[in-house]
């Protein structure tokens, strides 16, 4: 139940009911634009709603309450279309939501599996979350009816991208944007830390899922279409070249490397609107 303050100053009682299971408000395809200049200000105007990155729909009741988790360093125009694009969509789709960026402190190689295991842990510190959706900042979905809540199984968003010609270029991958529950995260011991460089953290996360016994489940190709942001590859995140030989070994370093050995230090939090930034320390290779 929900107090509510009423005209006359008295305040009622009005019991939000549960959001129904697939959103009224969704509107299927979407145009992705990525070349006007975006500015914070304006996309702050217009998602008046939003406060400290955290939003609850004031029609009802949100099932799951879900942690939007995005690895992040040097890529400000990258955030502001997310920002943008993505806030209207998880709300047309009736979420509880929170958007915690995780930027990696200083200028060694970038590890995105550790700071998304950061953002796990500190969603969790901030709020009650059961839901957890990490999202790479450079894709955008191209249909609300993708949406950013967990499943039975855990679930890969970024099924259709341009650069495979929008489709499955492998059965097991799970890259670019991917929903769990709290429970199917800790199945699996989170994400491995010691990946340092692009590529990898990926498939041993879907590793170690396949070993755990849970499958993907994935929305069809039409609805999963995403967009992403072209970008050239970054300096301080190049081809990681031992990943080939852990990807191997998975099922060896799975239970003593991810949410349990995880060690890391808060350098910054910063509260916007629209996000909670955390600045953290992530050591290096
Ligand atoms: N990321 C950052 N900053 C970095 C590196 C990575 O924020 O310096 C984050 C960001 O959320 C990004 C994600 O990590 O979306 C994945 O990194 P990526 O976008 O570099 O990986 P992707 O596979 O691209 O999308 C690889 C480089 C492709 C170069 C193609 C040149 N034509």
């Amino acid at each position: 139940a929900e107090v509510t303050e009423e005209a006359n100053g008295v305040e009622a009682f009005k019991t939000l009911e549960k959001c129904p299971e697939t959103s009224p408000l969704l509107v299927g395809p979407l145009r992705v634009e990525v070349s006007d200049p975006m500015y914070l200000e304006q996309i702050r105007q217009e998602l008046l709603l939003v406060d400290r990155g955290h939003y609850k729909p004031p029609q009802c009741l949100s099932v799951q309450k879900v942690a939007v988790i995005i690895p992040y360093r040097h890529r400000e125009q990258h955030l502001k279309y997310w920002l943008y694009y993505l806030h209207p969509i998880l709300q047309r789709q009736q979420l509880e939501y929170g958007v915690y960026v995780i930027e990696q402190d200083g200028e060694d190689t970038f590890n995105r599996a550790k700071l998304l295991n950061v953002g796990y842990a500190e969603a969790l510190n901030d709020y009650n979350y059961d839901c957890f959706v990490f999202s790479d900042v450079d894709i955008i979905p191209m249909d609300d009816r993708n949406t950013y809540r967990c499943h039975d199984q855990p679930r890969h968003l970024a099924v259709a991208l341009e650069k495979f010609g929008f489709r499955l270029p492998y059965n097991q991958i799970f890259g670019g944007i991917s929903a769990m529950s709290k429970d199917q995260y800790l199945k699996i011991n989170g994400f491995p830390n010691n990946y340092w460089g692009w590529g990898g953290e990926d498939d041993d996360i879907s590793n170690r899922l396949s070993i755990r016994g849970m499958s993907i489940s994935r929305p069809n190709v039409l609805i999963g279409k995403c967009k992403m942001i072209h970008h050239e590859r970054d300096k301080l995140n190049p081809p990681n070249p031992q990943r080939f030989e852990k990807i191997a070994h998975t099922r060896e370093t799975m239970d003593t490397d991810g949410i349990n050995s995880l060690t890391y230090n808060v350098v910054k939090v910063e509260k916007d609107q629209l996000f909670t930034k955390i600045t953290v320390d992530i050591g290096k290779p």
